[in-house]
């Protein structure tokens, strides 16, 4: 089966100075326009601990394998999947695609997880997953209490908010080769992500930004820090209080760069809408409506009102 990476296309562009037309993003959207040049706010960062870095490791050099080992390691059905998810999530209605290959998988609960799904190869990928997923979910449950607390809720509350014990950790590898037109085209589009959270690690080159009061700022590599996301569900539950955060990423002329977003995700059928402790009629009304996460998830991939 033919499936198009990313990779290959900018493998096929390295000494030229152009890329395909459907990877030049308008210019609203074009880095080289768009990204605001002058002083940037600090990002705030706390410190907890250090991320898994056998993690990263693995996790590049599954993508570094010949391109039929990969497909062969994935199977058919696998790959199906990925491809199916890439179409809806690259292109946009002008049919632009970004310069990104990925893959998801679920690193937790156990129970949820298809090991279909995950490389096979380096042999250390499963054993640096597992121990990551259990790390990021102890960041997490610091991450849920806190957030809790912050609304004047009792610890718990945000966490089962969320999902409770079932919370499903998603895992997915962003790959994104040298791109001799980092100028013109974009990573991940403008977003924001559906999780509760989102907790991501990425490799030493800097592409993500955030919008600030209006501006595309760089969030700074800071080595061994891990970046959060405030996603959609958590800015449901604070009934607005807290907001998901828009954000994209950029791609870098030389060299490959990597990110490795686990997102906190209820199951499908969780219903998720403004905690009632932060809701009162008339002056706190419910900003939006309680939804199954799978609903939200398929308004949100279709681009449908909520
Ligand atoms: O690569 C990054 O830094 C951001 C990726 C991202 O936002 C996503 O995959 O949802
Ligand atoms: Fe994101």
């Amino acid at each position: 089966m033919e499936v198009e990476r990313v990779q290959a296309v900018a493998s096929l562009f390295l000494t030229s100075d152009t890329i395909p037309a459907e990877f030049i993003r308008p210019e609203k959207e074009q880095p080289a326009i768009t990204t605001f040049r002058g002083p940037v706010p600090e990002i705030p960062t706390i410190d907890l601990s250090d991320p898994d870095e056998d993690n990263l490791a693995a996790g590049r050099a599954f993508f570094e394998l010949p391109q039929e080992e990969k497909e062969d390691m994935l199977g058919p059905h696998v790959l199906r999947a990925w491809k199916a998810m890439e179409t809806k999530l690259q292109k946009d209605p002008e049919g632009k695609k970004s310069w990104v290959d990925h893959l998801f998988h679920k690193i937790w609960p156990p129970s949820s997880i298809n090991y279909a799904f995950w490389p096979k190869n380096p042999p250390s990928y499963r054993e640096a997953n597992e121990v990551y997923a259990k790390y990021v979910g102890g960041v997490a449950d610091k991450l849920y209490k806190s957030l809790s607390l912050g609304l004047g809720l009792e610890g718990h509350v945000m966490k089962e908010a969320s999902g409770g014990e079932e919370l499903i950790y998603m895992m997915k590898i962003n790959y994104y080769p040298p791109c001799p037109r980092p100028d013109l085209t974009l990573g991940v589009v403008a977003h924001t992500d559906f999780s509760t959270l989102t907790i991501l690690v990425p490799n030493d080159v800097p592409g993500l930004q955030v919008l600030k009061d209006d501006r595309w700022i760089d969030a700074k590599y800071i080595p061994n820090a891990l970046i959060v996301h405030i996603g959609d569900q958590i800015e449901i539950l604070s009934n607005g209080i807290y907001k998901s955060v828009l954000h994209r990423s950029t791609v870098d002329k030389g060299q490959t760069r990597m990110s490795w977003p686990v997102f906190f995700e209820p199951q499908p059928e969780f219903v998720v809408g403004p905690l009632p402790q932060l809701v009162n009629e008339p002056d706190n009304p419910p900003k939006y409506k309680a939804k199954k996460f799978k609903d939200y998830a398929y308004c949100k991939l279709n681009k449908l009102p909520q």
